[in-house]
């Protein structure tokens, strides 16, 4: 057996999914998943993170399920929504693989992206594999004005500021070696749109190898943006805090 075959064979992807309200959404994005996936031959599965959403997401998951196979689509809901941050520690506690990937439901980020991480990650031997939206042919399409202002000064700041080593502090577009994305959990402290820059300041902080995949993001078409002027606030307090203590 070659090398990468055997690679293959031992890794296992666990693709963390947390929805809220995306019954139109999950259909799509996992019928994407189970493609990419499966034209690179890769170990996965797909586990879909429900917050009790009204929209009928958990039951379309369960379509889903029977259409994949249950070793493929794994479901992990919870009775009320409960945040974010919370339903990524649900999922990693049932993962079985040992690379965890995190993504957005909403189409946002385009699962094609999947097997260059996971490329990038075996060829330079990555802890972390970040989608960045801030290198030459990664993106983003359909932010107005002020969102594109707004995820670009919080990047620039902290640029500046904290020296971080990536370019795309605020996406959540990852890949993380699990017993690595274990660690940085613990270790942050913050919530919401800070999170995702904690952990990569962490991550430097402990010295983890961390590459970078250019990404197109793609706004989501259902549903309102949540960003408002007390994110930017926490944000900025969030990064002062960083500043100041790492
Ligand atoms: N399980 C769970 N999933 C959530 C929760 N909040 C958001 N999500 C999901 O997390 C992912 C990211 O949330 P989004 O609402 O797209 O956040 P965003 O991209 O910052 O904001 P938008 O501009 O609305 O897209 C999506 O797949 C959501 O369905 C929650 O409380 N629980
Ligand atoms: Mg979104």
């Amino acid at each position: 057996m070659s090398k990468q075959k055997a690679d293959e064979s031992t890794n296992k992807y666990s693709i963390l999914l947390p929805t809220y309200n995306e019954v139109q959404n999950l259909p799509i994005i996992i019928y994407l998943i189970v493609k990419y996936m499966n034209k690179s031959n890769y170990n996965y599965e797909i586990i879909v993170i429900d917050d009790g959403s009204p929209d009928g997401t958990l039951e379309a998951a369960e379509q889903l399920q029977k259409i994949y196979g249950e070793d493929k689509i794994v479901l992990r809901p919870r009775a009320k929504k409960l945040g974010l941050g919370t339903a990524y520690i649900h999922g990693i506690n049932h993962a079985t693989g040992n690379f965890i990937i995190i993504m957005d439901a909403d189409l946002s980020h385009h699962p094609k992206s999947i097997a260059e991480f996971i490329e990038k990650q075996k060829s330079d031997n990555c802890d972390i594999v970040s989608g960045t939206r801030y290198v030459k042919s990664g993106g983003v399409y359909g932010w107005d004005f002020k969102r594109k202002l707004v995820s670009r000064g919080a990047n620039f700041l902290t640029q500046l500021l904290l020296r971080p080593g990536a370019s795309d502090l605020t996406g959540s577009y990852r890949l993380y070696k699990k017993d690595v994305l274990e660690k940085l959990i613990k270790s942050c402290v913050s919530k919401g749109y800070v999170f995702q820059m904690e952990m990569i300041i962490r991550a430097r902080q402990f010295g983890y190898k961390i590459g970078e995949v250019p990404i197109t993001f793609v706004d989501r078409v259902y549903g309102e943006s949540k960003l408002g002027g007390s994110e930017i606030i926490q944000f900025v307090r969030a990064l002062l805090y960083l500043f100041a203590t790492t």
